[in-house]
């Protein structure tokens, strides 16, 4: 039965009616999209400094990738690897030019992506760093976080994350992000990897201190241990730079990377490493039923064709600082400190402030939607093609709403 348009709220009662409650999502019931606006049902347009958790780095509905997606859904969607495509080794040579790494495994899910990096990792221990069977241990930061499958909320510091979901894997250990020593202690013969999300988001836009990364990186050479850089969130112009990690110049081992990768068009992530690493994989070791299919290769080659030629890092270098500079001078009182790299932007609050949920409703009823993470930390990270004047738009909001009582 052709659903008929409806008022957000008819849309929100049939969503609570048949919908798994495992989002608490703004009653904002969105209908259509386009750059950084959204609107919804009801015609109300908002400013998103979401980004879909920086899957739309390019803006909404980027018209050079709905055409991508376009002309490919009238070719061919989905070959299966059991045979090869036209679009995938297209894919492989754009990531090689723009990364400069040598061997890729294409999955859908930044979930897939984070998972395939930890099977990479442990095989990689037993077949070339000679560790013993089944003793393989990976080390990960507290307050990561890489997704939800049991074995990646294993490693989570998160307890609602993991409540009701063990027996959990083992094999992992965990350390204080930003605390090189610790990992260093941590490190044993068996250590096979060190994960890293190089700033943290769901952590609450967690940069870590000035040569923690390159640090932690030297130690893992020296202990023969491999550097894992998560960038589903961080990478692909998010933090200013192409990867975060850059920031420190070092040179992970494997990076995972997804959200942005499709532009928000199509579930399409990757891992990226070298043949060393990634030439552990023999046929009919890993796979996915969708990984590497011709429609994600279409448009996740030219989401990063969009990256580079509409200068999307560079401007999320720019704006960014412009942006939390323009946050600093609000000087609420009800703001602890405001960080974050590019336009990966996180302003924590006070706990007298009341949580940052209210904050971002109040945004919500100014026309600027903003997801809080954890309890007091007010994300903004909008699309990458955000203007000087939009941020003055928003920043008129923002005032106003950050000197609310
Ligand atoms: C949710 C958080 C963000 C990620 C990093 C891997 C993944 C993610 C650094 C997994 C995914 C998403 C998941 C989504 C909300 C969002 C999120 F709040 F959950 F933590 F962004 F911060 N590595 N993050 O950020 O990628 O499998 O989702 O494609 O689960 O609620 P995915």
């Amino acid at each position: 039965m052709e659903t008929q348009t409806m008022t957000s709220k008819e849309y929100i009662a049939l969503e609570e009616k048949y919908g798994a409650h495992n989002y608490h999502p703004l009653d904002v019931v969105i209908d259509k999209a386009e750059g950084i606006w959204v609107t919804d049902v009801d015609g109300n347009r908002y400013m998103d400094f979401l980004a879909a958790y920086s899957a739309v780095n390019q803006g909404h509905c980027h018209p050079r990738i709905v055409k991508a997606l376009q002309e490919q859904a009238e070719k061919v969607t989905l070959t299966s690897r059991a045979f090869r495509n036209s679009k995938l080794p297209l894919l492989y040579e754009k990531l090689a030019e723009m990364t400069g790494y040598e061997m890729f495994l294409p999955m859908n899910s930044g979930a897939e992506a984070v998972e395939t990096a930890l099977k990479a990792a442990r095989k990689w221990g037993y077949k070339v760093k000679g560790v013993e069977e089944n003793k393989a241990e990976i080390i990960a930061c507290t307050n990561n976080f890489a997704g939800r499958t049991i074995t990646i909320i294993s490693f989570s510091t998160e307890e609602q994350y993991k409540d009701g979901f063990g027996p959990l894997t083992p094999g992992f250990k965990i350390v204080e992000y930003g605390n090189a020593k610790a990992l260093e202690e941590a490190i044993t013969s068996n250590t096979v990897a060190f994960l890293v999300e190089p700033i943290q988001g769901e952590g609450g836009v967690v940069v870590p201190p000035e040569g923690y990364l390159k640090e932690a990186y030297e130690i893992c050479k020296k202990n023969n241990v491999l550097f894992m850089a998560d960038e589903i969130q961080s990478g692909l112009g998010r933090s200013g730079k192409l990867f975060a990690f850059e920031y420190e110049n070092i040179r992970p081992d494997v990076v995972t990377i997804g959200k942005a990768l499709s532009g928000g068009l199509y579930p399409v992530s990757a891992v990226l490493s070298s043949k060393e690493i990634l030439g552990v994989f023999n046929p009919g070791d890993h796979g996915s039923t969708f990984g590497g299919n011709p429609l994600g290769a279409a448009i996740a080659v030219e989401a990063l064709n969009v990256l580079k030629e509409e200068k999307l890092i560079e401007n999320s270098y720019e704006l960014g600082i412009y942006f939390r500079n323009q946050l600093k001078e609000v000087n609420s009182k009800h703001v602890k400190e405001i960080r974050g790299k590019g336009l990966f932007i996180g302003v924590e609050l006070n706990n007298e402030a009341g949580g940052a949920r209210r904050f971002c409703e109040a945004l919500m009823e100014r026309g600027i939607l903003a997801k809080e993470t954890h309890e007091n930390v007010i994300r903004f990270a909008p699309p990458l093609i955000i203007t000087k004047e939009e941020i003055d738009w928003a920043m008129e909001r923002i005032r106003e709403v950050l000197l609310m009582d």
